[in-house]
């Protein structure tokens, strides 16, 4: 008797386990057979339009599982972010971290190389390559370590420099202390162009400002306007669009396994479409963005783009464990778009 119940026992712990692991092969139709609340964390202010999609695609993924998976999302840094809230995905956290990819270049290279200066001339050009399959390889490396990547086009801008003074050379900028994120790829870029690259998280970045800790920043208009920058100091805009910014969507690979298939098509789905709104939609207000900042005084300066692409040029040699050949192959597939 003893043995039959043993036994009984290994059977329903291997069906159990067999249950959990085979999640994202089957299907489910009720809350009550599966139940999934996750933590999305992100930097950006309740007026940017980041925000209002991520608000979006956790309300719409919510209803169309019919409340199984609830995405609660934390603006402003509110929960770890940048560097840590990746660590938070990669530990396996029911966790979704929503940063720019060079963030996810400390655990795929390539990424850093995705996410390099210069590369793009519009936000067309960076949604085609991330379909392309150089960026599906890549996404791939990410799923290696840890990392689903559920979108990388929630775009936000070409990133400028804004500074009190006119910038217009890299000559310019010696000196310069320039906030940035914390990331390598963007503390590189800064010092590239001449500048003294300053990391701060962005809660910071206004008040370092105003305090003169730093002497500007760089970022995108809809950031300029989004979160208030043009009502300090900084009324210049140095038109370097140095770094398209985008951020990327990123879950546990461990924790994707455990969504049943029908709830993964869904949140895929909704994030993929909130990207492709979101880029629409700022690509339309661009315009009409700098109008508002200039009627708040803010003036933007042509530059020496040659001159900063110059200095960018190192840049484009291959880091330590970039795949061989990845600036050139992302250039051909560039090229072949132009
Ligand atoms: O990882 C996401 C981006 O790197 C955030 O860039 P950051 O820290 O310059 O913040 C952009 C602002 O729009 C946030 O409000």
């Amino acid at each position: 008797m003893k043995k039959k119940g043993i036994i009984m026992l290994i059977a329903l712990l291997v069906l159990s386990t067999t249950a959990v692991f085979a999640a994202g092969e089957q299907e489910v139709t009720s809350k009550e057979d599966f139940k999934l609340v996750l933590k999305l964390s992100h930097v950006f202010s309740p007026a940017e339009q980041l925000t209002k999609s991520m608000d979006a695609v956790a309300q719409s993924i919510l209803e169309k599982t019919d409340g199984a998976i609830e995405i609660q999302t934390f603006p402003q840094a509110q929960l770890p972010a940048y560097k840590e809230g990746v660590e938070q995905v990669v530990r396996g956290a029911n966790f979704i971290s929503v940063e720019d990819p060079s963030f996810i270049g400390d655990y795929v290279p390539d990424f850093k190389a995705l996410y390099a200066p210069m590369m793009y001339r519009s936000f067309d050009e960076y949604v085609e390559l991330t379909q392309r399959q150089i960026v599906l390889d890549m996404k791939e490396k990410a799923e290696a370590q840890g990392i689903k990547i559920l979108a990388l086009d929630y775009i936000y801008g070409f990133r400028n420099i804004i500074t009190s003074k006119v910038v217009t050379t890299p000559a310019d900028l010696e000196g310069v202390k320039l906030r940035t994120p914390g990331s390598k790829s963007y503390i590189d870029t800064i010092s590239a162009m001449g500048a003294i690259a300053t990391p701060l998280p962005w809660g910071e970045t206004l008040s370092a400002v105003q305090q003169g800790v730093v002497d500007g920043l760089e970022g995108s208009e809809f950031t300029n306007l989004g979160t208030k920058v043009y009502e300090g100091p900084t009324k210049n805009v140095a038109n370097t669009r140095h770094i398209l910014g985008t951020c990327g969507v990123y879950i546990s690979t461990d924790v994707w396994a455990t969504i049943p298939a029908n709830y993964q098509t869904i949140i895929q789905e909704e994030f993929s479409k909130g990207a492709t709104d979101m880029v629409n939609l700022l690509k339309s207000q661009h315009s009409g963005v700098v109008e508002e900042l200039e009627s708040y005084g803010v003036k933007f300066n042509e530059v020496d783009g040659m001159a900063f692409r110059e200095a960018l040029s190192p840049l484009y040699n291959e880091q330590e464990g970039m795949t061989p050949g990845i600036f050139e192959d992302i250039f051909s597939e560039l090229d072949s778009m132009r």
